[in-house]
């Protein structure tokens, strides 16, 4: 837990957030910035900054991740998705606490 990190405070229930699922190791919790319908974050409890520092220290919570993903798409009734992992600030991270974006509810494009 770091308290200057947005998501630690989330998962510690010191900022609010809208949370859809939880596991012993996740947390899921609506983007506050929804790109589509439905726009969830999965996060990892415990603190790592990217999913390959995540993937590296505890890789069977990586997995769990995948996992609270699933369940997620399951409860929002959605038929396609899209999970995206922003990993350093080249590819847009903006917050450096592990997260799995989970889209859907809409037609997407690709790339973008
Ligand atoms: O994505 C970081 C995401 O975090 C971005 O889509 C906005 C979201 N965000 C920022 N603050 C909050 C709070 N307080 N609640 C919920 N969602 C939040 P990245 O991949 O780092 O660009």
């Amino acid at each position: 837990m770091s308290t200057d990190c947005l998501f630690c405070r989330i998962v510690a229930g010191d900022v609010p957030a809208t949370v859809v699922h939880e596991t012993p190791t996740t947390l899921a919790f609506r983007d506050i910035n929804p790109v589509a319908p439905t726009h969830v974050l999965v996060v990892p409890r415990s603190h790592y900054e990217n999913a390959a520092a995540l993937a590296a220290g505890e890789p069977a919570t990586a997995a769990d991740l995948l996992t609270s993903a699933r369940a997620v798409a399951e409860a929002e009734g959605l038929d396609g998705y899209r999970l995206v992992f922003n990993t350093g600030a080249d590819a847009g991270q903006t917050v450096f606490h592990a997260h799995l974006h989970v889209i859907g509810g809409t037609t997407m494009g690709w790339p973008a």
